[in-house]
């Protein structure tokens, strides 16, 4: 059996067709459709339970609860199929994609992404500026999660799943992006995307608002502390201190114990310093990711550490041009350069 959950807002307007159109997308096979409707306003709850009495339908109707993820967690648990399938209720998610999902999952997938960014998919009529923000906010979340790296679309609100992927998983509640909860949380191996054109809203309001994108970087910050990625990035510095320090000593030790050219000396201090981070993060920092063989992990590390100084080199040039004081450049310069290394470190030399 296909649970089809759709959290609602003021989605009065929508509901008939919306119902009506899942269950011809599913006919010929078992389902329900969960609606979880917040106390609406415009009373989206009694609409739905009006259309339980022709469809195979549960309304949940919430009064002292607002909140997308929260509502679509609900309708997990009132969910009775093996399939649980969200999607939204203003049909800008086509219930025509339903089959096409639920056969992905019987094909062997864990988690099926009805996706706007794979080959095929796409997004109609948003303005350049919306597009951008969207496609930003996802490149974020790849580079800041890398276990979603090869997902296109990891916030899609259009998904599929089998029951076993959640059961028993703690799944946290706040902000927009449930998908990306349980992409990182969840119990699977197999996820796919299938491309699907997100269309235009029916009717009604959108909810998203620009607060949702502060809520996006504090759930992406919470997702990354639950993965360990900022415990790396904790890790990541203290080496690059350390290596500060061997840079230094070493340089002392070169120029006033063994007498050589302070021009050149700091050439083999560099390195040394180089050695000794990359030493410490690979028993530490990246302990747990040593695909790669040690000496491509070394060329690797040293290949960051010099695009993160050009990278510095760059920035304190350009933002020089403009006028920015020489120390403040050379600051988001290094800044610049860290994020980069450990991008760089995260995702290629340990990737
Ligand atoms: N239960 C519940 N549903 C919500 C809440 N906020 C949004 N929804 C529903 O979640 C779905 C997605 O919300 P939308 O406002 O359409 O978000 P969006 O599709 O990103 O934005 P638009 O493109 O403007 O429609 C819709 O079915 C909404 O009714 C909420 O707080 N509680
Ligand atoms: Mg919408």
């Amino acid at each position: 059996m296909i649970s089809v959950i759709v959290p609602t807002y003021n989605e009065r307007e929508n509901l008939e067709e919306l119902f009506e159109r899942i269950a011809r997308a599913l006919d010929g096979r078992e389902f329900e459709i969960i609606v979880v409707d917040d106390d609406s306003p415009d009373k989206t709850w009694e609409k739905a339970e009006e259309l339980a009495k022709k469809y195979p339908a549960k309304v949940v109707r919430r009064r002292n609860e607002r909140g997308l993820s929260s509502a679509v967690i609900r309708g997990f648990r009132e969910a009775k199929g093996e399939i649980l399938a969200v999607m939204d209720a203003d049909l800008q998610h086509p219930p025509e994609v339903l089959p096409r999902l639920v056969e992905a999952i019987e094909n062997g997938a864990d988690i099926v992404i009805a996706s706007r960014y794979v080959e095929g998919g796409k997004v109609e009529n948003w303005y350049w500026w919306r597009k951008l923000i969207s496609k930003g906010a996802i490149m974020i979340g790849r580079v800041a999660l890398p276990k979603i790296r090869s997902i296109k679309d990891p916030v899609s609100g259009f998904f599929a799943l089998r029951r076993e992927v959640i059961e028993g998983v703690e799944l946290n509640p706040i902000g927009f992006k449930i998908l990306l909860e349980i992409l990182i949380k969840g119990r699977y191996s197999k996820a796919v995307e299938i491309p699907f054109t997100f269309g235009l809203r029916n009717s009604g309001e959108s909810k998203l608002s620009n607060k949702q994108i502060l809520n996006y970087l504090r759930h992406l910050y919470r997702l990354m502390k639950w993965e360990g990625e900022i415990d790396r990035l904790v890790k990541f510095s203290i080496v690059g201190l350390s290596g500060v320090v061997v840079n230094e000593g070493s340089l002392l030790g070169f120029v006033e114990a063994l007498g050589w050219d302070k021009r050149l000396a700091v050439i083999p201090a560099t390195e040394l310093s180089i050695l000794n981070n990359f030493i410490w993060n690979d028993l530490w920092t990246f302990k747990d990711l040593k695909k790669n063989p040690v000496y491509l992990r070394l060329f690797n590390f040293h290949l960051a550490a010099f695009t993160g100084a050009l990278v510095q080199w760059g920035i304190y040039l350009v933002l020089l041009y403009l006028g920015v004081n020489y120390l403040i450049a050379n600051l988001f310069g290094i800044a610049f350069s860290f994020l980069v290394r450990f991008l760089f470190n995260r995702n290629i030399t340990w990737g």
